[in-house]
């Protein structure tokens, strides 16, 4: 396969070059596409140096998938050259994510919808993979009615400028700041930008995505996402409703049988998913399972995920390894 990772040098592209490296993805050529203040830049696969290029070269190269990892409005300019030339898209912004025609791939859920006609497929904000992965198979057994989640956002899914404010506060040093506030020691109840709902479009993101992953409007998800002085690695506190009656053990087996899902919950040993231990992982760690005795058909869980793995490089490499598997590209 020749492949195309545009946004090579940022933070999702670093992590994505460790991704495709360790799931020894087949790769016959790397193109590692940046902006223009970035070609001529070298960067390593494979123990190997690569020239960064730019996008027209890419797109003239012909590649059989690019993964974009370099902002919304890259991806709506450059995605639809890259299919036009035959390319396969796989967009890691929210750019196409909400469009009808385009499909949002979280792969262990819904990657069976794809076909070779798909040219711009979208990978789904990090918040989202993570929550949907641990709501669909409990969704599928007891129908899920309303889903109000809180999240506890690392400073990585905004950005390098983030973690560099989180860094000089810590050392007492004065910087660039990529928030309005002080991220150490803080908690910001704002993640990108507000819409006129009053909601941000991270907690907006929450509320449409999942509805679109499971194909199903029958659901609503109400969110209030926030930012923490962890530096990978989101949260979140999910209370689901269900219209049936659930078994807290068959909860947990649901769970523990999903392929890219573990279970770490037991009280008794102070087991359960935190960000510092999730850093790094491709898994999707779920605990704190309990009953809301508030309310009937309701659980508590707690959802614990590396942003940058599966919320982003690793679900998108899953997407390409799919399309490989079935001959789709
Ligand atoms: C955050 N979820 O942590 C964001 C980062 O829509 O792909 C990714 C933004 C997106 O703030």
């Amino acid at each position: 396969m020749k492949i195309a990772l545009i946004g090579a040098t940022g933070m999702v592209g670093a992590v994505m070059l460790r991704v495709l490296e360790e799931r020894n993805f087949p790769i016959s050529e790397l193109l590692l596409v940046a902006s223009e203040a970035s070609v001529g830049k070298q960067l390593t696969f494979k123990g190997k140096p690569h020239t960064v290029i730019g996008l027209k070269t890419a797109v003239e190269a012909k590649p059989e998938i690019a993964i974009f990892s370099a902002g919304g409005s890259t991806s709506l300019e450059w995605a639809p050259k890259f299919a036009e030339a035959g390319t396969t898209v796989i967009d890691n912004s929210s750019a196409w994510r909400m469009d009808p025609t385009k499909k949002l791939v979280v792969p262990e859920i819904n990657a069976s919808s794809l076909t070779a006609a798909d040219k711009i497929i979208a990978n789904p904000n990090c918040s989202t993979i993570q929550m949907v992965l641990a709501l669909f198979p409990l969704h599928k057994k007891y129908k899920m009615k309303r889903v109000v989640v809180s999240t506890y956002q690392s400073v990585s899914g905004t950005g390098v400028k983030a973690v560099q404010q989180m860094e000089n506060e810590m050392a007492g040093v004065k910087g660039e700041m990529a928030y309005h506030y002080p991220i150490h020691r803080n908690a910001i109840p704002h993640c990108d930008v507000f819409e006129e709902n009053g909601y941000t479009k991270e907690e907006m993101k929450l509320a449409r995505e999942p509805q679109k992953i499971l194909d199903d409007r029958t659901f609503s998800v109400s969110a209030t996402a926030v930012r923490i002085p962890t530096a990978g690695g989101h949260s979140e506190s999910v209370n689901v409703e269900f219209l049936n009656d659930f078994d807290l053990s068959d909860v947990r087996k649901l769970l523990h049988d999903t392929p890219g899902i573990t279970v770490q919950d037991n009280p008794d040993t102070n087991t359960y998913p935190m960000p510092l231990y999730a850093n790094d992982k491709d898994e999707v760690f779920v605990g704190r399972l309990r009953r809301d005795e508030t309310q009937p058909n309701t659980l508590n869980m707690w959802i614990v995920s590396d942003n940058l793995r599966k919320g982003a490089a690793t679900n998108a490499v899953q997407i390409a390894e799919y399309l490989v598997a079935h001959k789709l590209v």
